[in-house]
């Protein structure tokens, strides 16, 4: 269990947060002796740096981008004499990939993983009244004991490099905001929220956890402030006559205000939106409040121009505009969890997320992306000496992001896996646990999914009964038998589908990853691999494929957005599989996806349709 609340920090009557984002000062530690020369109570030099960002891209030096190693941030913040009594805390959206957490010299936390928010309690250490000192020391160094998997080399003049099991570049730093926050000792720490919708009705079930004791009022608003129901104590389930539903690209958010008195006065008192949706798999279809869903959306990454990996609303606001734009009703949040804020907004906007714990590169291979779409599979992944530290922090990052995300009505499903090597019988034992926990700890008991590479077929694959819908990721047309043989790729893909028919699952399966390299300047007639036309082209086969077999509930193509990568033969300064540029430009095929996913029904293919 956590020992810390992952509840979003808000300001309320009785709770104080307030972003610490900003120029921060920045010392990369390129010969290792920041921790002996105690940089943890003040890093040398003036260099400053924005947060939140990747530091990779700011600077003209190649040895800074593809540092691997600490890098460090300072920031003084005051901390007010009125904040004496409470719980305060600094909370990190994320540090990646790993950091140690120092105030006024004295080490305050530590935090392994870099797509997670962590609170470091200062309640003890935090001078009041004055100006405190934080230091942050983050590392970037990729291991195969920790997610995502990879590997550093040292090179001949000394200096450290990553090697990345995966096929996005490594970008790490303070990349989403930093908080000060100060909470009632004794508060509100978490809260769970789970419904069962019925024709008119439906039933509320919550669970309220404090810190402390004292009573709970929980009051529901609706959209226009009116009070629609209330309930007393810790947990209960609240009926609701004619609800509003939250639906898909149809959203509906109540607000729970949650009152915590003790001896008649206040002591905490925190509000959080609330969809009522019902999410199940019944056969092989997705149901949101009983109906049939068709995914038709993207694979994503939190990737942009300057700041890398850093949150920006901007983007986020742009991305939103465009997936509305082109009909799209949902996301994978390939291949991490996202910046809260992506949440937030899917719940206000109707989307739907497939939440992906950072599980990528488990599969050992620096051309993965390449490998996993061929079908060369490096075996025994989870045979090695390493592999019970691997699954410890596999674990707690599902723990965290669950924890984190749970009470996001956007949130549908949980992705526990992207492309690992799961035809060796050492995965099975490893992918249950993961299968197990997520079952376990969410309440709403969403559906699990992993994204599975093409070696993950129907007669080798172990795992895939553990999956809830099946999520394949398939790029046939263009590792596998691209250009002038689409004819036999088309072919190819279609013998898979049938072997997948054939095992009659009774399952849904989506299409998770499929696309093709695509360069915004390339224009061909006829096409070529790498022209716009091509692009389009292979679409429209592999559309034609999915049409074919009735258990298809869902397309999100390989990407929204080009992405940086790690430089080499394969990527012409990127992944250039985006419907749109990094720039966020169309290419000719958001087009054909536009036209295609307007008219798909929501309930495409749902049974007797
Ligand atoms: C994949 C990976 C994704 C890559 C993609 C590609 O299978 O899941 O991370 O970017 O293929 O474009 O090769």
């Amino acid at each position: 269990m956590l020992d810390y609340s992952l509840l979003y920090p808000l300001n309320t009557a009785t709770r104080f947060s307030m972003k610490l984002d900003g120029m921060w000062k920045f010392a990369i530690d390129f010969d290792s002796v920041g921790m002996e020369g105690n940089w943890a109570s003040g890093i040398p030099g003036h260099d400053m740096i924005p947060v939140p960002a990747s530091f990779q891209d700011f600077y003209t030096d190649k040895s800074i981008r593809e540092f691997a190693g600490d890098v460090w941030y300072e920031t003084d913040v005051m901390i007010p004499s009125s904040m004496k009594g409470k719980k305060v805390f600094i909370r990190f959206g994320a540090a990646t990939h790993r950091a140690e957490v120092f105030l006024n010299g004295r080490k305050i936390a530590q935090h392994e993983g870099g797509f997670l928010p962590f609170l470091a309690d200062i309640t003890d250490s935090s001078d009041y009244g004055r100006v405190n000192r934080l230091v942050v020391k983050v590392n970037n160094e990729l291991t195969e004991t920790n997610i995502p998997c990879g590997m550093n080399i040292t090179l001949s003049n000394g200096r450290k490099m990553n090697k990345p099991y995966f096929d996005f570049f490594n970008y790490s730093g303070l990349q989403r905001s930093v908080y000060l926050m100060a909470v009632p000792d004794g508060g509100i720490s978490d809260i769970d929220f789970s419904f069962s919708v019925a024709a008119s009705s439906a039933d509320i079930a919550y669970t309220i956890k404090t810190d402390g004791s004292g009573s709970i009022l929980l009051e529901l608003f609706d959209e226009d402030g009116a009070l629609a129901a209330s309930a007393e104590g810790k947990d209960g389930v609240i009926h609701l006559e004619n609800p509003h539903l939250w639906n898909v690209r149809d959203a509906y958010l109540y607000e729970a205000v949650i009152t915590q008195k003790e001896n008649g006065e206040i002591v905490d008192t925190y509000s959080i939106p609330v969809g009522i949706r019902e999410v199940r798999i019944r056969g092989a279809e997705i149901l949101i409040n009983g109906s049939p869903v068709y995914l038709k959306g993207f694979g994503k990454h939190e990737d942009n121009e300057i700041t890398g990996r850093g949150f920006s609303f901007g983007v986020m606001k742009r991305d939103y505009e465009l997936m509305k734009w082109i009909g799209a009703n949902s996301f994978r949040t390939s291949h991490y969890p996202y910046d809260e804020e992506m949440y937030r907004m899917a719940d206000r906007e109707g989307f739907l997320i497939i939440d992906e714990v950072p599980a990528v590169g488990l599969f050992e291979s620096l051309t993965n992306f390449f490998d996993a779409g061929t079908g060369k599979g490096a075996h025994s992944f989870f045979s090695k000496p390493t592999t019970p530290v691997l699954l410890n922090a596999h674990l707690k990052a599902v723990e965290e992001m669950i924890q984190r995300d749970k009470n996001h009505p956007s949130v549908i499903a949980w992705s526990l896996l992207n492309e690992p090597e799961s035809t060796d019988e050492n995965s099975v034992p490893y992918f249950t646990a993961l299968f197990d926990l997520a079952r376990d700890l969410d309440v709403q008991k969403r559906p699990r999914t992993f994204a599975m590479e093409v070696s993950s077929s129907p007669t080798k694959c172990k795992c895939y009964h553990l999956s809830d819908f099946i999520s394949l990721n398939r790029y046939y047309g263009w590792y596998i038998l691209g250009g002038y043989e689409i004819t036999e790729a088309e072919e190819r893909f279609r013998k898979e589908m049938d072997e997948w028919q054939s095992l009659n699952l009774g399952k849904p399966f989506i299409f998770s990853e499929y696309g093709a390299d695509t360069l915004s300047t390339e224009h061909k007639i006829p096409s070529v691999m790498w022209s716009q036309e091509y692009q389009c082209e292979m679409l429209e086969m592999l559309h034609r494929v999915f049409d074919s077999y009735s258990f298809v509930k869902g397309e999100q193509v390989w990407n929204f957005a080009d992405f940086q990568t790690t430089e080499g033969l394969m990527r012409v300064n990127g992944n250039k599989k985006g419907i749109f540029t990094r720039s966020r430009q169309p290419k000719d095929a958001a087009y054909l996806l536009k036209r295609r996913w307007e008219n798909l029904p929501l309930d495409y293919k749902s049974e007797g349709k």
